[in-house]
């Protein structure tokens, strides 16, 4: 297939590079479930609430779905929008778009209206799949296609009835939503010699160097990016990830934080555990109350969370002395995790720690499993690839003196070259020989561990949620009663920060919060960017060089006060 347009590949002597030291191995994602179904056909490869799935399973439902995707024809290279929750649908729509080569835009559980509309048009997406669990989503569904006249076809999955939509059967040639076999019980293990019959016609259209899915970026200015991964590079990120991370064919992953996320999905997470041959269960959430029974039922062995996660995993464990015994790792990651935090992990959930700052981007950073305590409490990892070249600089580019804080430069085997149709953003978020600037400000100890300080993007990150700063700046500038505004981070114990709106009133009727909360949900902005607090003012306060002094706005928020 011709390269999709839009997307900026490794120049070719980087791609030479990879493939001769074997980064870049050749192999689709689709390829990598079918490899471990060929090994151990019958072992459980997913489990989602009571249904159970085994490899052989999983990957002729992979089959099936690339099949009916280009029933409906969708191409290899058309995109598709994927809003699901962690569910089987999700996994087989993922492994059936790898097979088909059709693209899939993980927009992730939380969003709306306002970022899915955008989304859908940003990447010209043909077809949309929705979660039907009610009202809300068919809104959302006639947004998405009066907003994004490229989709042709809107999918149901979930358990309510499709309402105009096809059902996700429709995509899996006969009328189970769950994919399975209709003759084969759960949990028997299935004929794992592929016979000749249509069930296996589904070979796999992609090829290695194309992209094999579009992440959103939660680290920049403006709506979200798309991020191209290709399979070759995605591939390599989960394949070395799963390492670092000691992955085998015993590992059984929680899967809690939304799967559309790179780090739930690849970092290694779910996509990991189906390299290595072990098990997925998938958790409709989080929060312990959710998440205790499954993993005790499951044997769950490992775990990704975000640091507030973190937190409440803790004090609920202190409180309900949950079975955890299985649990062998919980890799923490996606904002700073406290090192109070990071000291109860062992003591109190008996496994061990994995810190892992990354981004959709690319670079994943991670402890190692044979680090010193000190350096996993106190640090975010290094970095997870030889051939990851970083940077730490000062504004200008000169790299700072070791140890040093700076903004983090990196290019890699696996870090993107360029956001997907965004020439003009890609001409300041990389620099002339292709690295990309993060943002973050982090500095680098001897043994190449990085601490993150900071950063220098216009984000707010809420708990590992990304809150981007002058799209949500908009948003409320688009309200009759506001004259200026700014969205500023103040620290926060339990999310690390949270937002606070600082208004300058349009005329005497000061907004209140709730006005604002209201207009953005009107809106549809994701619940995470809503302001936690309002203040308004008469007047910003002002730098030197006139623009609107951030820094001083935010010392103001140090104490707590009661929203409004
Ligand atoms: C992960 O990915 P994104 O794309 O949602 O966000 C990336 C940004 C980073 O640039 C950094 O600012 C922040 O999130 N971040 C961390 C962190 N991990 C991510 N900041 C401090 N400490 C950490 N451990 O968030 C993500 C992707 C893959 C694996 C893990 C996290």
């Amino acid at each position: 297939m011709p390269q999709l347009d839009g997307f900026t590949p490794w120049p070719r002597q980087f791609a030479d590079r990879y493939r001769a030291a074997g980064l870049w191995s050749g192999t689709t994602l689709g390829a990598v479930l079918r490899d471990s179904a060929h090994r151990t056909p019958g072992r459980t490869a997913l489990v989602d609430g009571d249904r159970r799935w085994t490899y052989a399973e999983l990957d002729a439902a992979a089959d099936r779905v690339a099949d009916g995707l280009r029933a409906h024809r969708l191409h290899p290279g058309s995109r598709l929008l994927v809003h699901l929750p962690n569910s089987s649908e999700f996994v087989t729509l993922l492994f059936g778009c790898f097979r088909a080569a059709v693209v899939p835009v993980l927009a992730l559980p939380a969003h709306r209206e306002s970022e899915l509309t955008h989304l859908a048009r940003l990447s010209g997406a043909e077809a949309y799949v929705l979660h039907a669990d009610g009202h809300e989503q068919h809104r959302l569904a006639h947004a998405v296609t009066g907003a994004a006249p490229t989709v042709r076809h809107v999918f149901a999955a979930g358990p309510e009835r499709p309402g105009p939509w096809a059902p996700f059967a429709a995509l899996l040639g006969r009328d189970r939503a769950d994919g399975t076999e209709p003759a084969r019980g759960a949990g028997t293990p299935p004929d794992p010699t592929p016979g000749p019959g249509p069930a296996h016609s589904a070979a796999d259209s992609a090829h290695p160097g194309d992209v094999a899915v579009l992440l959103l970026s939660g680290g920049t200015t403006g709506p979200p990016k798309l991020i191209p991964r290709t399979h070759d590079d995605y591939a390599y990120n989960v394949r070395a990830s799963a390492r670092a991370a000691g992955f085998d064919a015993h590992t059984v992953t929680l899967v809690a934080l939304p799967a559309a996320h790179n780090f739930a999905l690849a970092c290694p997470g779910l996509l990991g555990t189906l390299c290595t041959g072990g098990t997925v269960v998938l958790s409709p959430g989080p929060d312990p109350e959710t998440a205790f029974p499954l993993l005790a039922r499951e044997r769950v062995t490992t775990v990704a969370l975000v640091p507030p996660l973190v937190l409440a995993w803790l004090d609920a464990a202190e409180l309900l002395d949950p079975d955890l015994s299985s649990l062998a790792l919980l890799q923490a990651g996606g904002s700073r995790l406290k090192e109070e935090a990071a000291r109860r992990v062992r003591p109190v959930l008996g496994c061990a720690l994995q810190q892992v700052y990354g981004m959709a981007e690319g670079l994943l950073n991670l402890t190692r499993l044979d680090d010193p305590e000190e350096l996993v409490r106190t640090t975010q990892g290094r970095p997870l690839s030889e051939a990851d070249e970083v940077r730490v600089v000062t504004p200008d580019g000169t790299s700072v003196p070791p140890g040093e804080a700076g903004e983090l430069w990196v290019r890699g085997p696996y870090t993107l070259r360029g956001y997907y149709r965004a020439e003009e953003h890609n001409r300041t978020a990389f620099t002339p020989d292709g690295y990309f600037r993060t943002g973050d400000l982090v500095r680098t100890l001897p043994t190449g561990h990085l601490v993150v300080e900071g950063r220098v993007k216009d984000v707010i990150n809420r708990g590992g949620d990304k809150v981007p700063v002058e799209e949500v700046e908009n948003h409320l500038l688009a309200h009759p009663a506001v004259h200026d505004v700014a969205l500023v981070g103040f620290p926060d114990a339990e999310m690390g920060e949270r937002t606070c709106a600082f208004v300058v009133p349009h005329g005497p009727d000061e907004p209140t919060r709730r006005d604002l909360v209201a207009h953005l949900t009107r809106r549809g902005v994701a619940a995470f960017k809503l302001p936690d607090r309002v203040r308004t003012l008469a007047v910003f306060p002002r730098t030197g060089a006139g623009k609107v002094d951030r820094a001083a706005l935010a010392r103001t928020l140090t104490t707590p006060e009661e929203t409004r």
